[in-house]
């Protein structure tokens, strides 16, 4: 793979109308071209992206769909959606696609209310096991409206056990089975939650926001097919904007579409459905193919180096894009190890491990992911020497020279790999 193009970002009259921002902009964008940004659910969007979202549709209001909007002026709004609903359908052989979410959230919001009603009983991971919160938690709608059953990760393995999930299954009798997660380092059997759900006559439902851009480049298992409703984020591994879809079979289309609009959103951002169109083209080519294998390849790479250098990863390693770090090995909490790491300019999040001791707010893990790392075109090679840094500063948290150096080094990686100039 070769090295990506550099982007650009156009900030002409910003420049004069606004300086204050203008600055703000700027230094966000050094700030990310002049650090390594691990977090797995962040990326980098191509400039013909960053185009479409700062684009005239920003201005139009079209409640509905197309063809029933409520409002005039929206034949071409009509075109721009409909052209992001196709490519998306064509992406991930899908039968029916809705672009308007907002974020992952309120896809999943949407999703929910149209498989269930209120009190009805679904199952999903627990967060702190690598779920949502909108699988299920106390605090969130999920966990205050319907009435969660969560399936839990084999201590041992710290990986999915079917068996288990498909004997909760029985015993449960859920009326909606949620699989994909947000911090879960392997593959996902999406066939064999379809055979569970069908044989308890639950709906199946996969919340893929972190690996879209591996099921629909190949890399993992794609369970749009033949899943009953699919939600991603359109921001993640599929490196589109900031933003959410939902995929369905057909026959829960006009359920899937009423539950976005007109229960649960307002107005489209089209303007954003512009940018995630772009976006699907984009995942569409060989390029984005051999992106996401190489997203794949970094991982274990990463994963590999790290476990040698005497780190514990939860479950053994990864088979996608992250991994989780038990940093209570070297001494460390989560929380004292994402800001040791941000201090060398390493971006990661603290993140609970399966069954941890403690608390959320300063957990025993952190996670790592390389899709960002990826798009500026790093490979195996840069991932050996992030293991490397990683690893000093994990031992060295304290020491301000240790991280001085490590600094310095992650900067001469960053000046060989920018993306925006
Ligand atoms: N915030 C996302 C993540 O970091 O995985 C999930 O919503």
């Amino acid at each position: 793979m070769r090295k990506p193009a550099k982007h650009k970002m156009h900030l002409e009259a910003l420049k004069e109308t606004d300086p204050k921002l203008y600055a703000l902009l700027i230094r966000e964008k050094e700030r990310q071209m002049n650090g390594l940004e691990l977090i797995p659910s962040e990326n980098l969007v191509s400039q013909a992206v960053l185009e479409a979202l700062a684009s005239v549709p920003t201005n139009k209001y079209s409640e509905g769909y197309a063809k029933k909007r409520y409002y005039g002026g929206n034949e071409i709004i009509d075109e721009i959606e409909l052209l992001a609903i196709e490519r998306l359908k064509k992406l991930f052989n899908a039968e029916h696609a809705n672009v308007q979410p907002l974020s992952g959230s309120p896809a999943n919001m949407a999703a929910f209310f149209a498989l269930m009603e209120p009190n009805d009983k679904f199952m999903a991971l627990r967060l702190d096991m690598g779920g949502h919160l909108t699988h299920g938690h106390a605090v969130n709608f999920s966990g205050k409206i319907f009435r969660p059953v969560h399936y839990l990760l084999d201590p041992e393995t710290e990986m999915l056990d079917y068996d288990a999930i498909e004997k909760l299954a029985k015993r449960e009798k859920p009326k909606v089975i949620v699989s994909g997660y947000t911090a879960y380092p392997r593959e996902i059997d999406f066939k064999r939650f379809k055979e569970i759900a069908d044989d308890v006559g639950a709906y199946s439902m996969a919340d893929i926001a972190h690996i879209a851009g591996l099921c629909c480049a190949g890399v993992h298992e794609n369970p749009v097919p033949y899943f009953d409703v699919v939600t991603t984020t359109t921001h993640k591994t599929l490196r589109g904007p900031r933003g959410a879809a939902i995929m369905c079979r057909q026959e829960f289309a006009e359920r899937i579409d009423r539950a976005v609009f007109p229960f649960l959103q307002g107005g489209p951002h089209e303007n954003v459905i512009a940018a995630k169109a772009v976006a699907f083209k984009e995942a569409s080519t060989k390029a984005f193919k051999r992106y996401a294998k190489q997203v794949v390849k970094n991982a274990r790479a990463l994963a590999d180096e790290l476990e040698a250098l005497g780190n514990r990863l939860v479950s053994g390693g990864t088979d996608n894009h992250l991994m989780l770090v038990d940093v209570t090995v070297k001494g460390l909490t989560g929380k004292q190890a994402e800001k040791a790491l941000e201090k060398a300019h390493i971006y990661c999040n603290k993140n609970t491990i399966p069954f941890d001791k403690r608390s959320p707010f300063d957990p025993s893990g952190i996670r790592l992911g390389t899709p960002a790392v990826t798009t500026r075109g790093m490979k195996e090679g840069e991932m050996k020497e992030l293991a490397y840094l990683i690893n000093c500063v994990l031992e060295n948290p304290h020491s301000d020279s240790v991280i001085k150096k490590v600094r310095s080094s992650v900067l001469e990686l960053c000046r060989e790999f920018v993306f925006y100039e």
